[in-house]
């Protein structure tokens, strides 16, 4: 124990002089940048997709500082754990409380990551995976995602390379597009006039497994309805309801956790249960809601979704953050979660720092 703690005190001293060594050109350009907001504003959060950086078919974990420092550490699957300390892949990326996501933005089978600045400036700046670093942080677009729309990431037009959507939520309710071009994001265009409206929590998957990502909308709360709209590749579809799931204040997310190729539904349980519930997708509506898994992410871990072993099923993990800042994984079996034995990272996604795959969201409004 006392081990561990020493080893995480000389690991938070390398990377403090990793920084210090190498201050990027957008740090000292801007001293007189407000105090950092907080990490998670009222009523907003995001549902981010697993990444595979270096492109070898397991999915990997990435962590952003954001604040001032603008970090990007990444840590490769090798199938039983996340390899490598303080791997740091970008020094000047998503900085003070954008949006980070992933997603392979250019068609190369590298996961790259985009930052939605949102507010008053709402740009997205995209930084292309090398496969063993990110390239430097462009603007793809701008005029994306203003104000507190909900960004998301997503193929929506099967293309092969990933783009971007804007929920507006609220009364407004629309779902804005840009296709990416594979270096750069196409003028934006509405694809829905009408989805995922009030404080409805929004995600992006192909649940039907034609090959184009769809839209998903949870109501939480007592409602708990979950809403699809296909995407027809050009825009979606009619809002239509397929399940009821991820009641009160439950985090859900979506992964292929069968392996057919069609998205299902995964709930985290928030409070005191901590179970983590599926219902599987027929292609056109989701099924029975059974237990996967049981105490898991427990206390204030962040729960996250992606195939880490590569075998074509996705999987769970847990962030713990903090001081302690372990991650562990649960594989599927295509029947439920199985925990691995031991952890599959010891000190990765510290502090109040925000992981990729990740499900951030505040409770619902009660
Ligand atoms: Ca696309
Ligand atoms: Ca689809
Ligand atoms: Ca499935
Ligand atoms: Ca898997």
């Amino acid at each position: 124990m006392g081990d561990r703690t020493t080893t995480k005190r000389l690991i938070a001293a390398l990377a403090t002089v990793v920084t210090v060594a190498a201050p990027s050109a957008a740090r000292a350009g801007t001293p007189q940048l407000p105090p950092e907001p907080p990490l998670v504003p009222a009523s907003e959060g995001f549902v981010g997709r697993a990444g595979d950086y270096d492109g070898d078919g397991r999915d990997d974990v990435a962590s952003f500082t954001r604040g001032r420092a603008g970090d990007v550490y990444v840590a490769r699957s090798t199938g039983t754990r996340f390899a490598g300390i303080g791997d740091l892949w970008s020094s000047s990326f998503a900085f003070w409380s954008q949006v980070p996501l992933a997603g392979d933005f250019d068609g190369d089978g590298k996961s790259d990551v985009a930052a939605f600045a949102r507010g008053d400036l709402p740009s997205v700046a995209v930084a292309l995976s090398t496969g063993r670093s990110f390239g430097p942080s462009r603007a793809w677009l701008t005029s994306f995602a203003p104000g507190s729309a909900i960004p998301a990431v997503g193929d929506v037009n099967g293309d092969g390379k990933d783009d971007v959507l804007a929920f507006a939520r609220g009364g407004t309710a629309t779902v804005t597009v840009a296709l990416s071009t594979g270096s750069g994001f196409a003028t934006p265009t509405v694809w829905s006039t009408s989805f995922a409206d009030g404080d409805a929590v929004p995600a992006v998957a192909d649940v039907d497994g034609d090959g184009k990502d769809d839209v998903v909308a949870f109501s939480r709360g007592a409602s708990a309805r979950v809403t699809v709209a296909l995407s027809t590749g050009t825009s979606f579809g009619p809002a239509t309801r397929w399940s009821w799931f991820a009641p009160g204040t439950a985090l859900p997310g979506l992964g292929d956790v069968d392996g057919d190729g069609k998205a299902d539904l995964v709930a985290f349980a928030r409070g005191t249960s901590h179970t983590v519930t599926v219902a599987l997708s027929t292609g056109r509506a989701f099924g029975r809601t059974s237990v996967w898994l049981r105490s898991w992410a427990t206390a204030d871990a962040i729960p996250g979704i992606g195939d880490f072993d590569g075998d074509g099923r996705d999987d769970v993990a847990a962030f713990t953050r903090g001081g302690t800042a372990d991650i562990f994984v649960a594989l599927s079996t295509r029947t439920a979660f199985r925990p691995t034995s031991s952890r599959w990272h010891t000190y990765m996604v510290a502090s109040t720092e925000i992981p990729q795959p990740g499900i951030v969201w505040e409770r619902p409004k009660t």
